[in-house]
């Protein structure tokens, strides 16, 4: 039995599932002598370390926290789990933190984007039972802006690179917390909770090979756009150019829950849901993306998104529901992200309209509670072809492929409602108003190219990233290994996302690493 010290503030889940998948119980602490009592502690920390401490202490929690790392019991932290044990962080000065470790927090300051997010490798520093059975250079779930800076060297148990180098693990006797997530780094990262779970006591090890500098990894994502269809099943289905019809039906390429699962199992290192007809106003409790969530996050541990509907509305019934209500329900049953598509663009026209934000949009309400990190901004945009730049109030880019009357010169409109409505804002300005609200990536994606095979709208890409310091990922289009390469080699794009070409089988999404592989930092899976 294994206790877990969930403040209330994200979505605990994933960590409930990984425990779970290993043939253990959980028991959650809901009063302070709960943690003197555990056998095992598990803190995993999502949020902000200002409204974390603030909740531990309001609970009586610290004082137990304390007394149980003092005690040398066995402790793992996860995240701001890790971060609670020094004694205060750069993201909330005059907070006190336990202080159990001598140190502080501080905020990336590095020429990258930030927050740093997705799968880098680890640089062991002093042997640990948590190693045993790695290689020492597998990849790890990292999303986090801030980082550990502890004053005793001796504590480091693992450090990685990310513009500069930092501390990524600590150990003292029993106690050890990570920065990374466990519970959504795939199979390495159950290897680190089992060793945990089962044996913390067994003699530590150093791994094999030690990387002399670690690689943050392209993201390879895969996408499943789903909807019902017209028996009124859920399905995922597949767009040209967004549309998912063929000879009037709904195309129907898979059930979401078990390509999810398949799509895990092949590898992909993140999983984006798009509930594609989140525009109609069906009651919270219905929204069927609920249950495949809960399902899928039971066994496959890698991050999900969840986008479609995200927004505030009211129901049929009459129900109103505010935007971080709707996401709220998404992270409790699973996401770790959530992705807004067409409220961002409305929330933009807004801003510009009014040459200021509300604070009360969903962006930034959703990335105060749960962080920037988990708020992706999904942008749907189509060329507008001009002849010339001059008169036009968007941000115009000069084009490879001309339209249709030789224009060279063009902008990409947003839509919304799936592209059945297009906007008067373009995906720069879009992009980079939705990073001053509190967006943490950006996921862009292409009309024109959508379901065409053509490979990523590279100079869409390009114009985006610009403007953005946040992570883009890049979408649409993929027909073929080549093009990850060109989008990876060619833009500075973090991750890249495909749906066609890993639904109908045409490239696997184990195809598309093997050829990248030495050429751009992926993350490969362990061996059997
Ligand atoms: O507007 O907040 O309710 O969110 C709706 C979400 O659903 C948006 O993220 C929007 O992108 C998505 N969506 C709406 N209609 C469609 C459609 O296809 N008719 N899907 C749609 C967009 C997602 C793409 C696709 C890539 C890769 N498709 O990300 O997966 O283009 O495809 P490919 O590799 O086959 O080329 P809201």
């Amino acid at each position: 039995m294994v206790t877990l010290l969930d403040y209330g503030a994200g979505n605990v889940r994933s960590v409930v599932n990984a425990v779970k998948s290993l043939g253990h119980t959980v028991r959650f602490v809901s009063r302070p002598e709960d943690i003197l009592s555990a056998e095992r502690l598990i803190f995993p920390g999502v949020g902000a370390f200002g409204e974390m401490m603030l909740v531990l202490r309001r609970k009586g929690y610290v004082e137990p926290l304390r007394r149980y790392l003092e005690a040398d019991r066995p402790f793992l932290g996860i995240c701001l789990g890790l971060q609670a044990l020094f004694e205060g962080s750069e993201e909330a000065p005059g907070e006190e933190g336990i202080g159990f470790l001598k140190g502080s927090v501080r905020r990336f300051r590095v020429d990258l984007a930030v927050p740093h997010i997705g799968w880098n490798g680890i640089k062991p520093r002093n042997p640990s039972a948590l190693f045993r059975g790695l290689e020492g250079d597998e990849k790890f779930y990292f999303v986090h802006s801030y980082h550990v800076d502890p004053e005793d060297p001796s504590v480091v148990l693992t450090a990685t690179d990310y513009g500069v180098e930092f501390v990524s693990a600590v150990q003292k006797g029993r106690v050890a917390a990570v920065q990374f997530h466990p519970e959504k780094s795939g199979p390495t990262g159950l290897r680190i909770l089992r060793n945990f779970l089962e044996a913390p006591d067994a003699p530590a090890v150093l791994p094999p090979r030690t990387p002399s500098r670690t690689e943050l990894a392209k993201r390879i994502i895969a996408c499943l756009d789903v909807r019902a269809n017209d028996q009124g099943d859920l399905v995922v289905t597949k767009g040209d150019q967004y549309d998912v019809r063929e000879k009037g039906a709904v195309r129907n390429l898979g059930k979401p829950v078990d390509l999810a699962r398949r799509y895990y199992q092949e590898g992909a290192d993140e999983i984006t849901f798009l509930n594609i007809t989140g525009f109609r106003d069906f009651p919270l409790k219905d929204m069927p993306m609920l249950e495949v969530l809960r399902r899928t996050s039971e066994n496959v541990f890698v991050p999900l998104t969840i986008g479609g509907g995200i927004r505030d509305y009211v129901d049929q019934d009459g129900t109103a529901y505010s935007a971080l209500e709707v996401a709220s329900e998404y992270f409790r049953s699973g996401a770790d992200k959530i992705s807004i598509g067409s409220d961002a663009v409305l929330i933009v026209e807004e801003v510009l309209r009014s040459g200021k934000s509300t604070g009360g949009s969903a962006i930034e309400t959703i990335s105060r509670v749960y962080g920037s990190q988990a708020v992706v901004i999904s942008i749907d945009p189509r060329r507008v072809y001009v002849p010339s730049p001059h008169g036009v109030p968007h941000r115009v880019i000069e084009t490879a492929f001309a339209g249709p009357g030789g224009e060279r010169y063009c902008w990409y409109q947003c839509t919304i409602k799936g592209g059945r409505e297009g906007r008067p804002v373009d995906a720069v300005t879009l992009a980079r108003v939705c990073e001053e609200l509190g967006a943490g990536e950006m996921l862009l994606n292409c009309i024109d190219r959508d379901g065409t095979n053509l490979g990523f709208d590279l100079e869409l890409i390009n114009a985006v990233k610009e403007a953005v310091t946040i992570p883009v990922i890049a979408s649409s289009g993929a027909g073929c290994p080549e093009h990850f390469l060109e989008v990876f080699t060619r833009t500075r794009a973090e991750s890249a996302l495909a749906a066609g070409i890993f639904h109908r089988n045409e490239v696997p999404i184990g195809a598309v690493k093997a050829f990248l592989d030495g050429k751009v930092p992926i993350r490969r899976l362990p061996g059997p």
